[in-house]
């Protein structure tokens, strides 16, 4: 059954999620048989006699190969570092385990009795796994609680004795209230440092409206932030020392601050460049990237909406660290899906390309970045196949070995690989 898309405007335009996917309650989780697997590749072997991931295929032209369909809201995929699996997050609470171009039946993590999903943004978010998973089995998750109702939670939780199925109880590291239902960020990403990255958005509504300055710019809250914690040391968690706010001046997991909605942010596998992704309000979507190191970044909001200053001709820019890539709420596009940049070795020519999309246009962008700047910035979108049938891109994914996905929420993931 194909789900019915519609476009809503609750709470007024420009908001992260506006679009509705009315048949996604009713769609079947079960695997589609007439669903084509994509070839696995032969393994080859590199110097080492390693087998390697894939051989690589050279050429920059790209499209969409459908992996699966049939999941519930998927809005984000990921894995351990050199696990051969893809782990998908269902928005209404699970995780699904896709084998060998199969969706498992059973979900790695099924957390829907305690993950609210009543409202568009809400839901089971995000996912990290620890860089020692492998050895240690420990993964992080960022959901919308119902208790307390609509907070959001990260909590820890463990595979258990299956690789396939994780303890079903975790322990909760974070809590915080969230005033609105909306702009709650999610995302969760290891650093190269290996301290968990948290993006959370301004808490919701419409102009960052709560409290006198909003919370973007309040450092006494955990609003509109990144947060940057110690999940190896201290209890829940530690604060790193060289957080920004570690002993005074604001709360101490703030790493950056001015952010509206970072729904999706990543780290560049080479670099170490942290690329954020921001929503807009009305107006402008926008690309940051900063050094893995730059502590205390004010990215703006809601002084500046992307390089404007926000509900007044001019503002005080003074300390605002601009985006380096903006674009305007045209060809439908109204909410940004921050991506990956590509470290792959499979499709060697599109090296160091950061994807990007827009979940309302679902157009997918790539552009290189250097020393404060972008370039070769180019829309991808024609090489879609038209029936890759993107409705809602939610995400974009990275597997174990660097290759990159596209996950929609009309249930389908995508690979991204040469034409
Ligand atoms: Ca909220
Ligand atoms: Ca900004």
């Amino acid at each position: 059954m194909k789900p019915v898309y519609y476009v809503t405007t609750i709470l007024g335009v420009g908001l992260a999620w506006t679009i509705y996917a009315s048949g996604a309650c009713g769609s079947d989780p079960k695997p589609d048989p007439d669903a084509e697997p994509i070839p696995v590749f032969d393994a080859a072997i590199d110097d080492a006699g390693l087998p390697l991931h894939c051989e690589p295929v050279s050429g920059t032209d790209l499209k969409l190969q459908e992996i699966v369909r049939n999941l519930v809201e998927p809005l984000y995929l990921a894995a351990p570092t050199g696990d051969d699996r893809l782990f998908v997050v269902e928005q209404p609470g699970r995780i699904r385990i896709i084998d060998d171009n199969t969706l498992l039946p059973t979900p790695f993590l099924d957390i829907t009795d305690i993950v609210r999903d009543t409202s568009n943004e809400q839901g089971l978010l995000g996912l990290a796994f620890h860089p020692d998973y492998e050895t240690n089995g420990r993964f992080f998750v960022n959901y919308t609680a119902t208790d307390p109702r609509s907070d959001t939670v990260v909590a820890e939780y463990t595979v258990s004795s299956d690789p396939n199925v994780a303890n079903p109880t975790g322990e909760i590291l974070l809590t915080f209230d969230q005033p609105e239902s909306n702009h709650n960020g999610g995302m969760l990403a290891f650093g190269p440092d290996s301290y968990l990255y948290v993006g959370t958005g301004d808490g919701g509504g419409a102009d960052d409206q709560h409290g006198p300055d909003g919370n973007g710019q309040n450092l006494n809250t955990l609003l509109g932030k990144m947060l940057r914690i110690d999940v190896d040391g201290g209890s829940p968690y530690g604060i790193p020392a060289d957080n920004p706010f570690a002993t005074a001046g604001g709360l101490p997991e703030i790493w950056a601050y001015g952010l509206r909605n970072p729904w999706r942010f990543s780290f560049d596998a080479l670099t170490g460049d942290v690329y954020i992704a921001d929503v807009g309000q009305d107006l402008i979507e926008e690309v940051n990237v900063q050094p893995a190191d730059a502590a205390g970044v004010n990215y703006g909001w809601r002084i500046m909406e992307g390089t404007d200053c926000f509900q007044a001709g001019s503002c005080d820019t003074n300390g605002l660290v601009q985006p380096v890539h903006e674009y305007p709420h045209t060809q439908g596009r109204q909410s940004i899906t921050g991506g990956y940049v590509y470290r792959g070795t499979c499709f060697p020519d599109i090296q160091g390309r950061y994807f990007f999309g827009d979940f309302a246009g679902e157009q997918i962008y790539t552009f290189e970045y250097a020393a404060g700047a972008i370039s070769n910035l180019e829309d991808i979108t024609d090489g879609i196949d038209p029936n890759s049938d993107i409705a809602g891109l939610t995400s974009f994914g990275e597997d174990g070995f660097g290759e990159l996905y596209v996950v929609s929420r009309n249930g389908k993931v995508f690979k991204i690989v040469p034409r």
